[in-house]
């Protein structure tokens, strides 16, 4: 059932295309132009995937997989059968994920809300499209994007990863681990923290404050950053780590071509050893 809230707030108005042509809600769904553009290309590409699952060797699931064309068509486009499909499918995905990014924007402006969830989801999309699109221009081939397959996948990151020799020395890859890590401790914190003080025994009140919150912290590490500080860090943790993560795959090959451990010898260089 709606809440009296939902009632109020679902008018008419903030959308970016249509108009009022899709301003409605189906059961608690609102549609919106981009909400059709969503459905139609995630049920074209997920059909597309079922084809190339037939059309292929497997029905195992681990190993259905749907490979982008062969090197040498470069930058071209592919028969369906030989990474033309996996073409289409890219299309489709992008096609999908840019509309959800607007159908977040259409809902966030019709609430009167920040647009920071479509720019936090807008991250993940830019990481996908530097692995499947921007990485692949710079190489000059669609080959260089990685395959739609669980275990292929897989074996695409572990291949990629030792054409560098060991991709632990690539430094903003040092820089995304690094950001994951901290996004988990953060959001344990934060968890553990909220759930500590506002999850009472059966039948109790939630009796505890944010000074609790506050002072749990500043007993304990002598500093607390606050409620809306902690959303505002751990925001930026997870950012942080989907944005280094499409720097630290687009630096690899476009930029540097030999192992990254060798990427450090500039320290080794540096004048002042001299
Ligand atoms: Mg590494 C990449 C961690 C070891 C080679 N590696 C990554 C990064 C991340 C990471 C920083 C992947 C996350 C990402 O891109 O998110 N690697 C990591 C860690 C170790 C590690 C922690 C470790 O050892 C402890 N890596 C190694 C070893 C190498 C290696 C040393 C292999 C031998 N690593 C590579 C290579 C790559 C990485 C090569 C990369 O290409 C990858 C990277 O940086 O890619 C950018 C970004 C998020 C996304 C791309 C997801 C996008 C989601 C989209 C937008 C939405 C999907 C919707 C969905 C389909 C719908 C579902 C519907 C349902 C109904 C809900
Ligand atoms: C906090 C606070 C919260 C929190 C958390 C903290 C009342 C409800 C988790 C503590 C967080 C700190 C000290 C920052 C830790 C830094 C990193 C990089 C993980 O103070 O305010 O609000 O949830």
């Amino acid at each position: 059932s709606m809440l009296s809230f939902e009632k109020k707030y679902r008018v008419r108005g903030g959308t970016l295309l249509g108009g009022d042509l899709f301003d409605f809600w189906v059961g608690p769904f609102y549609v919106g132009f981009f909400g059709v553009t969503t459905i139609f290309f995630s049920l074209l590409g997920t059909l597309l995937i079922v084809y190339g699952a037939a059309i292929g060797p497997t029905w195992n699931l681990w190993q259905i997989s749907i490979a982008p064309p062969d090197l040498s068509y470069g930058l071209g486009l592919a028969p369906l059968a030989e990474g033309g499909l996996w073409q289409i499918i890219t299309f489709c995905a992008i096609g999908a994920f840019v509309s959800w990014v607007l159908r977040q924007a259409e809902i966030s402006r019709k609430l009167g809300m920040g647009l920071h969830i479509p720019f936090a989801f807008s991250f993940a999309v830019l990481a996908y499209i530097t692995l499947v699109v921007i990485r692949p221009l710079l190489l000059g081939a669609w080959g260089h994007g990685f395959p739609y397959g669980i275990l292929s996948h897989l074996d695409w990151v572990s291949n990629v990863g030792y054409q560098f020799l060991h991709f632990h020395y690539n430094p903003a890859h040092m820089l995304a681990v690094t950001f994951f890590f901290t996004t988990t401790l953060a959001l344990s914190m934060h968890g553990s923290l909220i759930l500590a003080v506002t999850n009472p025994p059966k039948d109790d009140d939630v009796v505890k404050t944010a000074e609790h919150e506050n002072t749990f912290f500043r007993d304990d590490i002598g500093y607390s950053i606050g409620a809306l500080g902690i959303h505002r860090l751990g925001l930026f943790v997870a950012l942080s780590a989907g944005f280094w993560s499409a720097v630290c795959i687009v630096i690899s090959g476009p930029f540097w071509t030999r192992g990254w451990p060798e990427w450090w010898n500039w320290w080794l260089e540096l004048p002042i050893w001299n």
